[in-house]
């Protein structure tokens, strides 16, 4: 942000004429991903409008995923994000998957816990009557940017203690002599809705990828049923074919 005046670009309501302007910016570089943006007051006064139209502004941004609110220290534009290849030929977790790459990886938990099944969970994870589901949903993240949603349910005899889970479940599973050595994986492309788009700070109802993936132990018995939410402007899911038989 220069000592420049700010001029608006003309025409509709001042907050947009501001939120226009914001993007102006971001894409001609003025301010790059990452860069923080002046407080609401500072703002206010730069532009010359009320807080009021600076706050619609920046909700709104931060609404399209444009720009990210983070608790105390402000609001920022997002981070660029680089798109990665992910194998789906190989059975591996997402903290493999980030390690090959160079990559750092994090985990925001949003839920750890044993519930009552779902007839579908009683069904895919083959429960005894009685028996509950171990379900744990995170946030994955790389450094700041949230990468994929994934929540997974396992039966509470192969998973009893689900807080116990600290970084990654393959590895937490390893430790038991579970680690799964298959899974059918299925891809289907979808919109985000508004609870996930806020999670991976993306606009509503942009592309995403939600891959099921049920995973088997040698015995046959299915250890893992989860659901993840991939985002569709980061990930290229890569194969190698085989001229069949
Ligand atoms: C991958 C798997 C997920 C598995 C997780 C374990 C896909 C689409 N999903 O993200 O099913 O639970 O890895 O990762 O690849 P972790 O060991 O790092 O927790």
């Amino acid at each position: 942000f220069s000592d420049q005046p700010v001029i608006l670009p003309p025409g509709g309501p001042l907050y947009l004429q501001l939120k226009r302007w914001i993007e102006d910016a971001i894409a001609g570089g003025a301010i790059k991903p990452g860069d923080a943006l002046p407080s609401e007051r500072d703002l206010a006064i730069k532009v010359d409008v009320s807080r009021v139209t600076v706050r619609k502004a920046v909700a709104q941004l931060v609404h399209e995923g444009v720009l990210v609110q983070r608790h105390g220290s402000g609001t920022f534009v997002a981070p660029a994000t680089q798109r990665v290849e992910q194998s789906l030929s190989q059975l591996t977790s997402f903290t493999e998957d980030m390690a090959r790459r160079g990559m750092s990886v994090r985990a925001e938990w949003l839920d750890r816990g044993l519930y009552l099944p779902s007839p579908e969970e009683t069904v895919i994870l083959g429960l005894s009557p009685g028996e509950r589901a171990s379900r744990i949903a995170r946030l994955r993240l790389s450094g700041d940017v949230p990468l994929a949603v994934e929540r997974a349910s396992l039966s509470s005899a192969v998973l009893p203690k689900p807080e116990e889970v600290a970084d990654s479940l393959y590895k937490y599973l390893e430790t038991f002599g579970n680690r799964p050595i298959r899974a059918i994986q299925r891809i289907r492309a979808a919109n985000l809705g508004e609870d996930d788009a806020r999670l991976l700070q993306v606009p509503v109802g942009s592309a995403s990828l939600h891959i099921e993936r049920t995973s088997y132990l040698a015995s046959g018995r299915v250890i893992e049923f989860t659901r993840s939410i991939y985002r569709g402007d980061t990930y290229d899911f890569v194969a190698e074919l085989r001229l069949g038989d």
